[in-house]
């Protein structure tokens, strides 16, 4: 892999979820391995290059398989070290569930009413992101290079600077960074400035992200010399370098899954069975988060029904809705209502043997995931902010017959690099609901063209040239550290 020459320096990743967790159940104790998108793609790294991985270790066998916090993963062929950081009940309450999730989550989505920062959750926000930099610290070679992560450890970068000057800091921010007057709401706003600024790279998703993170330090750091062309803050005798670097998918992966024979064979399935009932099938795959804009699109879909009864015994919506952060009851209550509102949906349509939304409730395999995004006509999108959308690049990954349409939210960062997805605004039911009768009724060669389009634009810009970004930049900032 190309990507290993530009590691030159002992790799040390930092998230608060582990790759692999380690659970308790009748059977013994079962390793399971997260499917998110940087972990499959920060894992494979690591497993080439050794090294260490500091998380959070949230499984329920997790302190039986490594009682000192260490284990070499993964399970059956071990090349690299876990290091679990264990945390407390309290302590999961104030960092993760309180601060984290009900503070610093929706304010960054900018949904500033469900924002809540309780004063007890703060000092516990703090001292678990002190026991993260503490632990990073003591398993870090000299002059290693950290690739820390997101909002749940946005005080890691200056109390691990603090320990360890001597490491290069690269921190990626994967939600929206909202504008100045909102961020401003969360009382420890410049706390939370200040510890990214410990980073030596803050890498956002998009220039946007970055702009509104200049404004905030110029507002909040007197001191601090912004140079908003360059993206370069001079602070306390260092550089922070702060750059748009878009996190992407590893397409040649997604389409080898694709087109390995079980998943393409299932993929013809599905397809055959739409032609025989002339039917469309429609996608969409996300955490249950507000965030994610379920309700007002399932709205849409109402009003396309409505508006367009045309297409009412042709086109079955399949939502997959995987359960998520349950431990906050807004999550819990929106599970609810998104099954309420498909119930009515289809109580209002349904007839014969249609349906007209299929949702699942669970997670879905990977490969049967992708397999269903190749079979799929469309995919909609339509989250109310997202710092990314990896969802929207894998549709695009796995539509190598390339005739399928993107229907992607605006205010979803993967719409700044996805010009050719049919944007729309995610609170405008009734515009959607004309934009997906747009997509079913547009010209076989207009949805080939956008999508062939589109379909270069992941296969420039993958999970490793985004990796390959970071790498660059630490590079650069280690040859500093080497020169003073
Ligand atoms: C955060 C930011 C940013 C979903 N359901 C299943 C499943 N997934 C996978 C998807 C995708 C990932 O989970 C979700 O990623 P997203 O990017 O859509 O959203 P968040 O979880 O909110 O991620 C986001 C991202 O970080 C990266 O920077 O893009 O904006 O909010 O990979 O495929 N995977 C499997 N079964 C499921 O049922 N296997």
């Amino acid at each position: 892999m190309e990507l290993l020459k530009r590691v030159t320096h002992p790799l040390v990743v930092v998230t608060n979820r582990e790759p692999y967790i380690d659970e308790r159940t009748r059977s013994g104790i079962r390793t399971i391995q997260k499917a998110g998108g940087v972990v499959s793609a920060l894992d494979p790294l690591l497993q080439s290059l050794g090294g260490d991985w500091v998380a959070w270790g949230s499984g329920t066998a997790d302190r039986d398989t490594a009682p000192k916090g260490t284990r070499l993963v993964p399970p059956k062929s071990p090349r690299y070290r876990l290091h679990r950081v264990f945390l407390s009940p309290e302590e999961i309450q104030g960092y993760y569930t309180h601060y984290a999730n009900q503070g610093l989550w929706p304010l960054s989505h900018l949904l500033i009413e469900r924002a809540q920062f309780s004063r007890d959750a703060w000092p516990i926000y703090r001292s678990v992101n002190q026991k993260f930099a503490r632990r990073v610290a003591q398993q870090s070679p000299p002059q290693a290079w950290v690739f820390s992560h997101d909002y749940q450890l946005a005080l890691l970068p200056q109390e691990l600077k603090k320990l360890r000057p001597d490491i290069a800091i690269a921190h990626f921010w994967h939600i929206p960074w909202p504008t100045f007057p909102v961020f401003r709401l969360c009382p420890q706003y410049q706390e939370i400035v200040r510890g990214l600024l410990g980073a030596d790279i803050l890498g956002f998703q998009t220039p946007d992200d970055v702009d509104n993170f200049l404004t905030a330090v110029e507002r909040t750091v007197k001191s601090a010399l912004v140079d908003r062309d360059g993206g370069d803050i001079f602070w306390q005798g260092r550089t922070v370098r702060v750059r748009a670097i878009p996190i992407s998918v590893d397409v040649e992966a997604i389409e080898a899954l694709v087109e390995s024979p079980r998943i393409a064979r299932w993929a013809r399935g599905i397809r055959r069975r739409l032609k025989a009932s002339h039917r469309y099938l429609g996608v969409s795959v996300d955490r249950a988060d507000y965030t994610k804009g379920i309700l007002p699109r399932l709205a849409a879909i109402d009003a396309f029904f409505d508006r367009y009864p045309e297409h009412r015994g042709q086109v079955v919506f399949l939502q997959v809705v995987v359960p998520t952060r349950s431990e906050v009851e807004a999550y819990r209550k929106l599970f609810r209502e998104v099954e309420q509102e498909t119930l009515r949906i289809n109580h209002r349509y349904a007839y014969g043997d249609w349906k007209p939304v299929i949702t699942v409730r669970r997670a879905v395999d990977r490969a049967r995931l992708m397999g269903i995004f190749r079979a799929a006509d469309f995919a909609l999108v339509s989250s109310l902010f997202d710092g990314m959308n990896l969802v929207a690049k894998e549709f695009v990954s796995a539509q190598v017959d390339g005739r399928g349409v993107l229907l992607l939210s605006e205010t979803a960062g993967a719409a700044v690099e996805l010009q050719e997805a049919l944007h729309v605004s995610p609170l405008d039911p009734e515009g959607l609901a004309a934009t997906l009768h747009q997509a079913l009724t547009m010209p076989v060669s207009d949805r080939e063209a956008r999508m062939r389009r589109m379909r270069q634009q992941v296969h420039e810009h993958t999970i490793y040239d985004w990796m390959a970004q970071i790498f660059e930049l630490l590079q650069e900032v280690s040859e500093t550290y080497a020169r003073s």
